[in-house]
């Protein structure tokens, strides 16, 4: 059988029995890569060619609430402003839907959706967007599923919303299989309570090209994206390692790492693709200098202009003097 969204969807959906569905709300955290996943082995499953890390964003994230209604059209709201038939949102939650409804029968929902993070900025809301939508459908119908499945299940509406099912570091492990059934992300075991996220928005502009497209375009025309696959296997191992013997040093320099060869990868295609603006390589600049007058700071940035920046509970006082309006995340703390 060939694989595609569909096909996936009902190995997973038709092994459970369905309650009728009724009004459900699930929330799921955003996450920032720490490992980034840029480039797909399969485009229509969402399976990439990496394996990818991430920190869940606690009480930033994504609630949404389904309701079934009748009638045979999705009425969908995010951010409170409703959200066009012709819009391309409107298509994917659709076709996200459609995968529960192929199993279950046709049934017409209201999605009310808001995010608690900057939508379509770079700061990962399809990720928790997806996240959210998925656990609120498995809510309706009162699925019995495993973990597994709700992260390949979110996985199948955008391939960063499989991290978003749990909390704290989440590791996506790209598996080998064609169906998909091995690429889905899991807790690493392991917590980090002094470890902080501080997000620093330059804008909260829609981006000029989506990470779907822009991952592809990597993939397909960047003349360092053969070097990616190994060079983030590499990153992966080491923040691994430095997250278990709690070494923040090799961790932030890692992570920065990783971080920035991601953006060179993309900046070595062509056209070139860049997320930055003139304040962005500033704001890198800070970091820096931040570090070079001894705070312990890192940065990473996923496919977007704003910052993200580590650092542990003890430099809080100094990153504050520096950056007055930072945003700071605990983590292992605020969820
Ligand atoms: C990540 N990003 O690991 C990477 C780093 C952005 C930068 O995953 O096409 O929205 O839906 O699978 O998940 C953003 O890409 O892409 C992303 P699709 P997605 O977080």
């Amino acid at each position: 059988m060939k694989n595609n969204a569909m096909s996936v969807a009902k190995k997973l959906l038709q092994k459970t029995v369905p309650l009728a569905p009724k009004t459900y709300t699930a929330y799921a955290p955003a996450n920032i890569a720490l490992c980034k996943y840029w480039g797909k082995r399969n485009t229509a499953l969402n399976l990439p060619i990496n394996d990818s890390l991430s920190i869940s964003l606690g009480k930033k994230g994504t609630h949404t609430t389904v309701e079934p209604i009748e009638g045979l059209k999705d009425i969908i709201f995010l951010n409170h402003q409703p959200v066009l038939k012709t819009d391309i949102t409107y298509h994917y939650i659709t076709q996200h839907l459609h995968l529960f409804r192929q199993c279950f029968g046709q049934q017409a929902f209201r999605v009310i959706s808001h995010n608690t993070i900057a939508t379509a900025a770079g700061l990962a809301s399809s990720a928790s967007g997806f996240a959210a939508l998925t656990q609120a459908i498995i809510g309706s119908y009162g699925l019995s599923l495993p973990q597994s499945s709700h992260s390949i299940l979110a996985r199948l509406g955008s391939g960063s919303a499989c991290r978003s099912i749990g909390y704290g570091f989440m590791w996506w492990q790209a598996g080998t299989r064609l169906d998909g059934q091995d690429s889905f992300a899991t807790p690493l075991d392991c917590q980090w309570p002094t470890l902080q996220v501080g997000i620093l928005t330059i804008t909260t502009q829609k981006k000029h090209i989506s990470s779907r497209e822009g991952m592809q375009h990597t993939t397909n025309t960047s003349i360092l994206y053969p070097r990616w696959p190994q060079e983030a296997a590499k990153h992966l191992q080491a923040i691994k390692a430095a997250i278990k013997q709690q070494d923040f040093k090799t961790f932030g320099e890692q992570v920065e790492q990783n971080a920035l060869t991601f953006h060179a990868t993309m900046l070595a295609s062509w056209p070139p693709l860049c997320y930055w603006t003139p304040d962005t390589l500033q704001h890198i600049q800070s970091v820096w200098r931040a570090r070079e007058n001894g705070v312990k700071v890192y940065l990473t940035m996923d496919a977007g202009p704003n910052l993200k920046l580590l650092f542990e509970s003890n430099q809080v006082k100094a990153i504050k003097q520096i950056w007055p309006n930072l945003d700071i995340i605990q983590p292992f703390v605020s969820i």
